[in-house]
């Protein structure tokens, strides 16, 4: 797997998504491209250039998209639960698979649902055509950790979301009903990762600061 940048210019990489398989097309290789973003991205100039060229060129690209029916303070979702009426809605659609299905290969799933998404996904791949996921989700936090959600949502909501609706949470649960999971192999687990990452902040600790010139000559690489 490769993992590509993270963009803060919302649905920027939708494009390059396109570019990507588009080179894999090209090359023979062929491997899929996945792209990821929030409800707010569908209304980006750059979502629509995509979805019109991945269908163009029949590329390997899936959009995924987070559909958690908030783009900061504006819902896309009736059943989100906002303080103020009138606050606005992002699109007169709000079914967004249907509304782009005209377009695109498109599905809307429980995007709680780890195995759900995971079974879509493997279908997409096996019908060879570049699609549209729209993933019901919940916010569990706000949009960012400087903002106050509860300014224009129902914070009774957010704390039955984190209840019910998480998806690791969720998985978690479903992996200890089969027996897979158990609470001592989940400490096993945490232990092990809380160690890993006290090595690498230690190793980074430890790793000199590098020389400006030797910055500025890495990066032009
Ligand atoms: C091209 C562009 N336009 C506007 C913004 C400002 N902006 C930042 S986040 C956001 C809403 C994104 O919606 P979503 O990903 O659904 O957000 P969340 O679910 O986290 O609230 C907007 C409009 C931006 N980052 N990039
Ligand atoms: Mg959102």
């Amino acid at each position: 797997m490769r993992v590509a940048n993270f963009y803060v210019t919302i649905s920027s990489q939708c494009p390059q998504a396109v570019g990507l398989a588009l080179a894999g097309k090209l090359s023979g290789e062929n491997y899929w491209v996945l792209t990821n973003f929030g409800d707010g991205g569908t209304s980006e100039g750059e979502f629509y250039e995509a979805l019109n060229l991945a269908t163009i060129y029949n590329v390997n690209v899936i959009f995924v998209c987070e559909n958690n029916g908030l783009a900061i303070s504006v819902p896309s979702r009736k059943d989100i639960p906002m303080k103020k009426e009138g606050i606005g809605f992002q699109s007169s659609i709000e079914n967004l698979a249907k509304k782009f299905s005209n377009i695109i290969d498109s599905y809307r799933i429980d995007g709680t649902n780890i195995l759900e998404v995971y079974k879509t996904i493997k279908e997409i791949k096996s019908k060879g055509k570049p699609a549209f996921v729209e993933a019901i989700v919940y916010r569990l936090t706000p949009h960012t950790t400087d903002e106050d959600h509860s300014r224009y949502l129902d914070i009774e909501a957010v704390t039955l979301w984190n209840e019910l609706f998480d998806p690791v949470k969720k998985f978690e649960n479903y992996l200890k009903e089969i027996n897979v999971l158990n609470e001592e192999i989940i400490d096993d687990f945490k232990n092990k990762i809380n160690q890993e990452i006290e090595n690498a902040i230690e190793k980074a600790e430890n790793t000199p600061i590098p020389k400006l010139k030797d910055i500025i000559a890495n990066h032009l690489h």
